[in-house]
């Protein structure tokens, strides 16, 4: 048995995000974001999926809330649309009161059921009429006063009723795989076989550069006029796999493991802890890597009240000894599943790129804390597909032993992380509620502690995990 402990109060629950989930795309005045104008560029998305249906959540919040309460959840992570509340999304365009009101009735019905709103204001879905006024994030200035304008508008509308803010889910996402491999919306890349436009040696700098201010300024804005009145916290939330060296005892892939972490990670991280980019990333992109003016720095800086982690998985690394292309992002060097010695990193899944390693998750949050000062983490995602799922029949799949076993590792995991290395951890959110629209791999990869029955008008089947996670929570929170 194991004597780690999660603490007392310890916000438990599971995590979506909008285009994910909700459909609806055009109803009650929702306009286009990047993503579904992305989704119908033939080509991108597996077997031509769209979040057109999704998970039908916008008609089923009640449906959803009782996913919830059935297995006992004490938090849900969801994100807002900015299409439905300022569909064309800038700061001079009108506000959608229909698009409000069906977030307020949501947040209404969370806390009637007990369930504490954790809110994401971007979850990738940018209106695209700001992509197509001005480049959206290519356009700091603009980005910054928009996104400012509609987290205002949400602070306004629903910061009596929630106490937990995240301005941007994974900006490493939106930037690199937006801005420079164009595997996700808007699709951006130097690669001339995936789009006409878009530099991947400068575009997802300057994109990460705009979301960072654009955090720092949201925030200044709910410290100024909400926070006092509302008592609620604000963050952002960072991915992040583990790294481990390829050889182990080779000081250059050590070396290389800092760099990958501060690629992905730090990136962000410092910025808002550190006041700076990391030295790595200077070194590499030079100027391509946008220059703080003293302004936005200060925005940024101290901008944290608590780090929001999504983590799933880890990876070997192995250094390279060339030059560093232009369009690198990891800093230069080779992300592999296997070491040196053939060994594999975890289990296989559905993922390509994911294979779990509990201790991992251990490690990046206790590194994570030491660079950064012990500051408050809640974990917004973490999760994991099966493999081969789409061969296996649906009683296997709501058999889904080998999500358990995930949970179970990486919530011991974490336990170890809080009792053992002193991490100050409150919450975690599990990925996801349901099973839902994974990007480009549409409707092909299965995240969810839920069955959806895309077939059969969206049902929802509560799988296995579902039913196991709540009792894996209770054995590590402390009673008293
Ligand atoms: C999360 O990202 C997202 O927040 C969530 O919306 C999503 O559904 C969930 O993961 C499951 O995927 O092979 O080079 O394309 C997780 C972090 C980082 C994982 C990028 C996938 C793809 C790398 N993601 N990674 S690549």
């Amino acid at each position: 048995m194991s004597d780690s402990y999660l603490p007392k109060d310890f916000l438990w629950g599971f995590a979506t995000a909008s285009y994910q989930i909700e459909g609806a795309p055009h109803e009650d005045g929702r306009a286009d974001s990047i993503w579904d104008t992305f989704c119908r560029v033939p080509g991108k998305i597996a077997q031509g999926g769209t979040g057109d249906v999704a998970c039908d959540s916008y008609h089923r919040t009640a449906e959803d809330i009782d996913l919830l309460k059935e297995v006992g959840a004490k938090s849900y992570r969801f994100s807002l649309s900015w299409s439905r509340i300022i569909p064309l999304g800038g700061r001079n365009d009108p506000v959608n009161e229909k698009g409000i009101q069906h977030y307020v009735k949501f947040v209404d019905d969370l806390h009637s059921a007990g369930i504490v709103p954790m809110v994401t204001l971007f979850h990738w879905d940018l209106p695209d009429g700001l992509h197509k006024r001005y480049g959206g994030m290519l356009n700091k200035d603009e980005f910054v006063k928009d996104f400012e304008n509609y987290a205002r508008v949400c602070f306004e509308a629903f910061g009596s009723k929630v106490k937990y803010w995240i301005t941007f889910n994974e900006p490493w996402c939106s930037s690199i795989l937006g801005y420079s491999t164009g595997l996700f919306a808007p699709g951006r890349t130097s690669d001339r076989s995936k789009s006409a436009e878009g530099d991947s040696s400068t575009e997802p700098w300057i994109a990460g550069h705009s979301f960072l201010v654009a955090h720092g300024a949201a925030v200044k804005a709910y410290r100024d006029d909400f926070k006092a009145k509302d008592g609620g916290q604000i963050g952002i939330t960072l991915n992040g796999d583990w790294v481990e060296p390829w050889d182990p005892n080779d000081p250059r892939d050590q070396e290389a493991c800092v760099k990958k972490l501060e690629f992905s990670i730090c990136w962000f991280g410092d910025p808002i802890y550190h006041g700076k980019y990391p030295d790595s990333m200077r070194k590499q992109l030079g100027n391509r890597l946008p220059e703080w003016s003293a302004e936005d720095i200060a925005l940024v800086k101290g901008s944290n009240d608590f780090y929001g982690m999504n983590h799933y998985c880890a990876n070997y690394i192995k250094h390279r000894d060339t030059e560093a292309e232009p369009e690198d992002f990891h800093g230069n060097m080779d992300i592999l599943m296997q070491n040196k010695d053939g060994e594999w990193i975890g289990p296989e899944t559905q993922s390509v790129w994911l294979r779990p390693n509990p201790l991992g998750f251990r490690r990046l949050i206790k590194w994570l804390s030491d660079r950064y000062g012990g500051p408050t983490f809640y974990v917004t995602e973490n999760g994991t597909s099966l493999k081969g799922e789409n061969d296996l029949p649906m009683e296997e799949l709501l058999n889904d032993e080998f999500r358990c076993e995930y949970f179970r590792g990486y919530v011991g995991a974490l336990a170890d992380a809080h009792a053992k290395d002193g991490v100050d951890v409150r919450g975690y959110s599990a990925w996801s509620l349901m099973d839902n629209f994974e990007w480009a791999e549409g409707y092909e990869t299965r995240f969810g502690v839920t069955f959806v029955d895309y077939e059969h008008d969206q049902k929802r089947h509560p799988k296995k995990s579902a039913r196991e996670i709540g009792p894996i929570f209770d054995k590590y929170i402390k009673k008293e």
